[in-house]
């Protein structure tokens, strides 16, 4: 019996959909489609050294726990909650093992309410080097008195409507505003001049042997990242345009060598340009940095970050540390003191700094991303490599 033509077509096209939903379940992970693929070949799959430049290994002097060593003014730093104790000890256990238990740099816990003594023991447990436990001052955490309770709450429910990760616990608007411009303000850091900040649950996989803040200081580094990606820009709409108001009262603050380019690229994903009113969006992902306190502690950051605090996006809209740190980085530093460290490899969900190397251990190398190919389009590293490049 013959079957008719339009029958035989749609028995054609429930094949072909029916083998396209199975190589899409069972294709070979770590193979991208080409529609998500920011590079043609990433630089994390060719063999990863140490960075040049000046490098102290540990057996160079003395990093032993206690006074006296050739440590510099240097903290891990972590602002944590007590519920967060096992994604800290992993992390902790983590940094140790691949870094800092050859140079027992101190670790500075931050919290807004005291640390149990559950959360000390436990963390101090985990290293030889001094721990210290600081409760962040009211005034540094609170909701500034300017803003207006009204309007914020208005304001969330547009974000929500936005589908704003996070956008309606207060808390978080908190900890992003203490990270952008409140925490080296703490006076336990009054005497440190570089910190590496740490979150809970986060992963490193690669043993690092030199002093990476010695690496900092010897090399004139302002601050080092891992992983550069693409904000929402419902998140930041304003932030641009309040930059540029800065700019504007400001020129002076501006860095020759600034990466204006690489923050105001609009070719690679010419919608968040938009949305973001003339910001890529681009930016370091915070929950890694390596930096010295002196860039926040300068003029410049602290005139505009209090112009950004007194604007109110960090409760109106939901400005993250993320790009307010990257902008300001982007325009008032020497873009050629900020370091890619694509030797340290670093997740912090869903996202990967993975190298080529025999150091690493635990992740599959050059990996951006884990969960949904989609993820791989928020990565932003080609934007920096192309305006800047990736020393
Ligand atoms: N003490 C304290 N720490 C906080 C608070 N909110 C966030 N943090 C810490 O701030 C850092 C960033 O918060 P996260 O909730 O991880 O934010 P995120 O990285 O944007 O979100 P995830 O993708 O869910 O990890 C983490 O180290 C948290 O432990 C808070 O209210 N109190
Ligand atoms: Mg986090």
């Amino acid at each position: 019996m013959a079957i008719a033509r339009p029958v035989r077509a749609l028995g054609l096209a429930a094949i072909v959909m029916w083998c396209f939903f199975l190589w899409q379940i069972f294709r070979p992970s770590g193979q991208i489609s080409n529609q998500y693929k920011s590079f043609e070949r990433d630089p994390m799959l060719d063999s990863t050294g140490e960075p040049e430049g000046i490098l102290r290994p540990a057996t160079s002097g003395n990093y032993a726990p206690g006074p006296g060593s050739d440590r510099i003014n240097a903290t891990l730093l972590a602002l944590v909650r007590n519920e967060e104790l096992e994604g800290m000890l992993q992390a902790m256990g983590d940094l140790e093992r691949t870094w800092n238990h050859k140079f027992n740099y101190p670790w500075t816990f931050f919290n807004d309410v005291p640390f149990s003594d559950e959360f000390k023991q436990k963390t101090q447990a985990v290293t030889k080097a001094e721990c210290r436990y600081e409760v962040i001052p009211e005034e540094h955490w609170a909701m500034p008195s300017w803003i207006n309770k009204d309007l914020y709450e208005e304001s969330v429910k547009i974000l929500k409507e936005q589908e704003i990760q996070y956008a309606d616990m207060i808390s978080y608007h908190q900890m992003c505003r203490w990270n952008s411009g409140m925490f080296y303000k703490h006076p336990a850091l009054a005497d440190t001049q570089f910190y590496w900040r740490v979150e809970p649950k986060v992963h490193f996989f690669c043993d690092v042997d030199y002093d990476v803040f010695r690496y900092m200081q010897d090399n004139n580094k302002t601050y080092g990242f891992t992983i550069n990606l693409y904000d929402a820009p419902a998140s930041i709409p304003t932030l641009w345009p309040e930059t540029q108001k800065f700019l504007a009262q400001h020129p002076e603050y501006v860095h020759k060598n600034n990466a204006m380019d690489w923050l105001t690229d609009k070719t690679r994903r010419p919608a968040h340009n938009a949305k973001a009113n003339g910001y890529s969006t681009c930016h370091f992902w915070t929950n890694f940095e390596i930096a010295d306190l002196s860039f926040w502690r300068s003029k410049a950051y602290e005139d505009y970050f209090n112009h950004l605090d007194r604007a109110g996006g960090f409760f109106y809209e939901r400005w993250g540390d993320a790009p307010v740190h990257s902008i300001a980085l982007g325009l008032f530093a020497d873009s050629s003191s900020i370091h890619w460290f694509r030797d340290i490899g670093y997740q912090h969900i869903p996202f990967f700094n993975c190298p080529n190397s025999p150091k690493c251990h635990g992740c599959v190398k050059g990996r951006f991303a884990e969960g949904a190919d989609w993820l791989n389009q928020e990565d932003c590293r080609p934007n920096w490599f192309k305006y800047v490049g990736m020393g």
